[in-house]
């Protein structure tokens, strides 16, 4: 896209984006969650369909003119199916947030109990913190990591969900380098007579891939975000049992949202119809071959990985022997151009403002080609800037070592 009439109505959101190009382009970025979307899912987030309104669902919408924008909603709902093998599919979710709080008013009442992973040990925002929504409305029964192990304690969620008896059971984390055992959950949620729900955003892309289990034959709810490993635009979805699916779709619209956004919706089905293709499969299997590697070789360089390593696409540093706390080294690494976020690690003595830990992924740097050597180089680079992140010289000579490797490795 060029942007030429931008540049003559609005010079400066012209110029952030072409400084954001600039950025994207020119950093190695490692958050564990952001991707590059292809050229046509850009296109589509930029088509005409921004202008539509089309409140309610295709055949069934509330404006004139929806033809086309149901066309593009059942596109993108046919091929979730297909690539997840999900009963029935809800494309509308503006967001993951909202996805999962579609799934919680549909079937909980306020005060009802979700058992869910900590924010602390890896879980995510609105999967109960006490500064969410999901924290308000709902009593909240944390599980977490074993200390020594790393892993999910699966006897643990097991006593809390006999003990606890919650309504709704939540599966899913934002910092969890480790496959998860979604039988083990659906079990325990049978014998707790609770409601099993997965929120697989992080690890969306593997799971279409067949690289990591699914939970789709096992949960009730399966949430995910479209923008993470699976490579689309910023939005959500939710997938469920077809009996959910009317209650699902009454809380997506008119429970919770308005009109959907028929352009994001157009971009889901380009990524899903991406998503069910050969090359996506063989991008994801690199994904989780780089993050492999780069663990390996972190560890290599002395530094501990929460758990020992990964099975999926990213890990988490605990940097509590680098004499470095998280938000330090993500300054450090963000002057020498490599981009990451700082991260509690469970157990963690620091606030979340400070942390012990960094975050790091790697389906960016697999999406511009980089393999094996290259996480080679990075984590040697990782290593550098954290033993001299007080020598701006060094860190100077690191930023330009990670340009050149940028250069070599165009976004678009
Ligand atoms: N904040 C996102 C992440 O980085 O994991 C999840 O919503």
């Amino acid at each position: 896209m060029n942007f030429e009439n931008l540049k003559n109505t609005d010079p400066e959101v012209y110029q952030a984006i072409q400084n954001e190009i600039e950025r994207e382009q020119n950093n190695i970025v490692l958050i564990a969650s952001e991707n590059y979307t292809s050229p046509a899912v850009l296109e589509v987030q930029g088509s005409v369909f921004t202008n539509k309104y089309a409140e309610g669902y295709p055949c069934k919408r509330y404006y004139g003119g929806c033809e086309y924008a149901d066309v593009v909603e059942n596109l993108a709902t046919e091929r979730a199916r297909k690539l997840f093998g999900a009963e029935h599919v809800n494309v509308q979710p503006h967001s993951g947030s909202q996805a999962n709080m579609a799934v919680f008013f549909s079937v909980l009442k306020p005060g009802d109990t979700i058992l869910s992973m900590s924010l602390s040990h890896g879980g995510h925002l609105s999967h109960g913190s006490s500064v969410n929504f999901s924290g308000v409305f709902y009593k909240i029964v944390s599980y977490g990591v074993n200390r020594d192990s790393g892993y999910i304690d699966y006897e643990e969620v097991r006593r809390l969900a006999l003990a606890q008896k919650p309504k709704l059971i939540l599966v899913g984390a934002s910092a969890y380098s480790r496959s998860i055992d979604f039988k083990v959950f659906a079990d325990i949620a049978r014998e707790t007579g609770a409601y099993l729900m997965a929120d697989i955003a992080h690890i969306a892309g593997l799971v279409a891939a067949g690289l990591h289990p699914s939970p789709v034959p096992h949960a009730d709810f399966v949430t995910t975000t479209t923008h993470k490993t699976l490579r689309g635009p910023r939005g959500g979805m939710i997938m469920c049992r077809a009996e959910f699916a009317k209650v699902i779709d009454k809380t997506i619209f008119p429970g919770i949202q308005g009109g959907p956004l028929v352009h994001v919706i157009a971009a889901k089905a380009v990524a899903l119809k991406e998503a069910l293709t050969p090359e996506f499969r063989d991008y994801q299997a690199k994904v989780i071959q780089n993050a492999k590697k780069l663990a390996e070789e972190l560890v290599g360089r002395g530094f501990k990985i929460i758990s020992g390593g990964t099975d999926n696409h990213m890990m988490l540093v605990d940097l509590t022997n680098k004499d470095i706390t998280g938000k330090d080294a993500e300054i450090a690494l963000g002057q020498a151009r490599i981009t990451v976020n700082k991260n509690v690690i469970p157990y963690d003595e620091r606030s979340p403002a400070i942390t012990s830990g960094i975050r790091l992924g790697t389906p960016c740097v697999t999406t511009r080609g980089m393999g094996s050597a290259e996480m080679t180089e990075i984590s040697d680079m990782i290593s550098s800037i954290i033993e001299n992140n007080n020598d701006p010289e060094k860190i100077t000579r690191l930023m330009q070592k990670a340009q050149s490797l940028c250069v070599k490795f165009p976004i678009y």
